[in-house]
């Protein structure tokens, strides 16, 4: 039988939603495996790993999303490659998607995470999606260890959100004004792992009907938190991640 590579995920989640992107776009078959926090370890530790994104392949296990995106770069077909070949452009598209995913990533999780974690019914609906059924029976039991889980492993409370938010925005500054000049891609004039890190990484505070997994309905969300993601979508980055969303998530690039 022929071997198929499983993604293990929250399904949820901004960093497994970039390699999904990722997986899509490039044509890599696979299959994805979601799971309830902190009930991911049983699956991730075993195989060397801790947080999700993880990725089986054949050949190898894969346990990070820039990793990930890296592999599949090898294996797709020319067109479809998300870095450019060029070592200058590379090495551009490389450093904002680290930077992207040491700061944008973390800073809107810990935004997020803070007005989500208010609500167990809006948090049952995003950490259960595609769970085994025996994970989702297990939620009550779980919700309170994994929110504390949450709250201490990323620092979450009032102040910290504000700080987030700001820092979040400021990244969104940066990239506003690396638009300015009107182009539309971040480097040179191919969508790359940039575009895609950037788009998925800050959908939280965007929230794209085209988005991997599901999102609560903004009137679900505490007003604060939408007033928040409004000021967001309003500005030329949030307006560039949102069509991005829209014009290349679900793309067949033949
Ligand atoms: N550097 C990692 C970060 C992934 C990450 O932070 N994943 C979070 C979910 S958004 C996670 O798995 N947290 C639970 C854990 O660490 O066990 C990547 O880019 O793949």
């Amino acid at each position: 039988m022929k071997f198929l590579s499983r993604l293990i995920t929250f399904r949820i989640s901004h960093y497994c939603e970039k390699v999904r992107w990722a997986l899509d776009r490039t044509s890599f078959p696979y299959v994805e495996e979601c799971h309830l926090p902190p009930l991911h370890r049983l699956k991730t530790t075993p195989l060397g790993g801790s947080s999700v994104p993880v990725l089986v392949t054949e050949a190898q296990v894969f346990k990070d999303s820039a990793d990930i995106l890296k592999y599949l770069n090898t294996v797709a077909p020319p067109h479809l490659k998300l870095y450019p070949d060029s070592p200058v452009l590379r090495h551009e598209v490389e450093e904002l998607e680290a930077q992207f995913n040491r700061k944008l990533g973390i800073s809107i999780r810990q935004w997020g995470y803070f007005y989500a974690l208010q609500n167990r019914s809006v948090m049952k609906e995003l950490w259960c999606e595609g769970v085994p059924a025996w994970e989702k029976l297990l939620f009550p039991a779980m919700f309170p260890l994994a929110r504390h889980l949450v709250h201490s492993s990323y620092n979450v409370h009032h102040e910290s959100a504000v700080a987030a938010y700001r820092h979040t925005q400021h990244i969104f500054k940066l990239v506003s004004d690396r638009l300015s000049d009107g182009r539309r891609y971040l480097v040179g004039d191919c969508f790359s792992a940039a575009d895609l890190a950037f788009a998925s990484l800050s959908a939280p505070g965007l929230v794209p009907p085209e988005y991997g997994g599901r999102f609560p309905e903004l009137k679900q969300l505490p007003d604060e938190m939408v007033e928040q993601i409004q000021i967001l979508r309003e500005t030329i980055a949030g307006k560039y991640a949102l069509r991005l969303y829209q014009e290349e998530r679900y793309v067949k690039v033949m």
